[in-house]
């Protein structure tokens, strides 16, 4: 059986009740930042490569960020960390390790960059065949735990099986290993709870729940971990938003989740909103094995985008969660893959929500040939959109084919600040021309590609945008 089989039958074992809503019933929230504004992110995962160095630390140097900005128009990284540099010995934290990490965050905040910390792992951790957890922390209780071929596969391995067993507390009642991930969670969020480029935390990449599958694993043990987590962070960070991972091997794919609502202790202040956010990934099975965009593929990639965007929806709504995709990607040399890029553009913006490309690492799936030398698909990558919007949007999208970029926003109380649109260079070399109903000030930043729009309330009217080239 292989991982998808394993996933769709997991997936209709998981199909749950929640009734899909409306456009507007769902996406009321959205990521803010300090202003009231909403944010759309657009970025991509740095790096995988520091699951595998010496110091954790990703092959980016500074002038790599840089070039991101300049090629991509990126605001937004979700930034790899791992819990075995966090904490290699048992309540030993690393802060030389977090003090690599912040000088990397301060690289990203000169380019004006909005950080996650995405707590990775991959099939539990080194000690299996994966990446993660540390060595102390995993038992696999002398179960073999060969690495397959693809690497999701290894997820099925007994002695991986075992370690997150004994991790989710399934077989034994040792809850120590989950105790210790959300103290290391609380040692970083203390650590970077004051620091503005950080956006926030997202706290396990792509669970896996061992012997305990689909609703039983969501609404139980990690939903339980979640929540723990959150809380002990609410003790050292009430600010910084809060993302959680559905389990992967379904989702990914279009499947439901039932995660269920968390609770943010931050609400107990009057007037305080929640920020927790939903951060699903997106790999239709034949782009999460390298194949291409097109006939058989293609159709079977389209039936699982339609079906991704119903079942986030619902689980959003279920969670009260704003939505942020945090991985998706394709091997970008294969056919129909600009095509692909595309098509995932729309349904970002249909969907109103941002995301992060996987990822920055130079290969045939990366912006990158090699460092400073970008490949085909980022062209296709650098597109123009809507980064901070100054009330509530109610729609947007961006036409290739005619450059034309149309928004649809409300006024809403309390939110100021101007509206901020990127403007790729390849199709605005001399920026924007725009209309816009009502007052507003326009300031275009040449070297930045931003163009800021200060927009006068018009109580009772939408303000409707519509960019062209200059
Ligand atoms: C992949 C890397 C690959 C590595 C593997 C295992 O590209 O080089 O061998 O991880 O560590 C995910 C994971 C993400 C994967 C990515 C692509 O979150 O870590 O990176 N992917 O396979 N989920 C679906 C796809």
């Amino acid at each position: 059986m292989n991982l998808v089989v394993l996933a769709c039958a997991i997936g209709l074992l998981g199909a749950v009740g929640a009734k899909p809503s409306g456009h507007g019933a769902w996406q009321e929230r959205f990521i803010t930042d300090s202003q009231g504004r909403a944010l759309i992110l657009y970025g991509l995962n740095t790096s995988s490569s520091s699951k595998y160095s010496a110091d954790g630390m990703p092959w980016i140097k500074q002038a790599d960020v840089a070039a991101e900005y300049n090629t991509l128009g990126t605001d937004f990284v979700r930034y790899l960390i791992q819990w075995s540099d966090v904490e290699p010995e048992p309540g030993v934290y690393d802060d030389h390790y977090l003090a690599e990490v912040r000088q990397r965050i301060g690289w990203y905040q000169a380019q004006g960059y909005q950080v996650l910390l995405d707590m990775h792992q991959d099939v539990y951790g080194a000690a299996v065949g994966g990446n993660g957890a540390p060595g102390w922390a995993t038992d696999s209780g002398g179960l073999a735990a060969t690495v397959q071929s693809p690497w999701e596969m290894t997820y099925v391995q007994p002695g991986v099986t075992h370690a997150y067993d004994e991790f989710w507390g399934t077989r034994t009642d040792h809850p120590e290993y989950q105790q210790q991930y959300v103290a290391a969670w609380t040692h970083v969020a203390s650590y970077f709870a004051r620091n503005n480029t950080v956006l926030g935390y997202d706290l396990m990449n792509e669970p896996w729940g061992g012997s305990v599958q689909g609703p039983a694993f969501e609404t139980g043990p990690l939903a339980h971990l979640y929540q723990n987590a959150i809380d002990a962070i609410r003790t050292v960070d009430p600010n910084h938003w809060i993302f959680v991972e559905p389990e992967a091997a379904t989702t990914n794919y279009g499947l439901p989740s039932a995660l269920p609502k968390l609770d943010d202790p931050r609400t107990a202040t009057p007037g305080a909103e929640a920020r927790i956010g939903y951060a699903p990934h997106l790999y239709p099975a034949p782009i999460d094995s390298g194949g291409t965009y097109s006939g058989t593929d293609q159709y079977l990639t389209d039936r699982t985008l339609a079906s991704w965007q119903t079942q986030v929806q619902r689980t959003a709504a279920r969670m009260d969660a704003p939505v942020l995709m945090g991985e998706w990607g394709l091997d970008a040399t294969q056919d129909g893959a600009h095509l692909y890029v595309d098509h995932i553009q729309t349904l970002l913006d249909t969907m109103m929500i941002g995301s992060a490309y996987w990822s920055s690492d130079p290969g045939s799936w990366s912006p990158w040939k090699a460092p400073g030398k970008p490949s085909d698909i980022a062209d296709v990558l650098a597109t123009a959109y809507p980064r901070a919007i100054a009330g509530q949007p109610v729609d947007f999208s961006y036409d290739k084919s005619t450059l034309e970029l149309t928004m649809d926003w409300n006024d809403k109380a309390g939110v100021t600040g101007s509206t901020d649109v990127y403007l790729p260079p390849g199709d605005f070399p001399d920026g924007g021309d725009v209309q816009l109903n009502g007052d507003y000030k326009a300031k275009w930043d040449a070297s930045r590609h931003i163009l800021s729009l200060t927009v006068k309330a018009t109580p009772g009217v939408t303000h409707h945008l519509v960019i062209t080239p200059t």
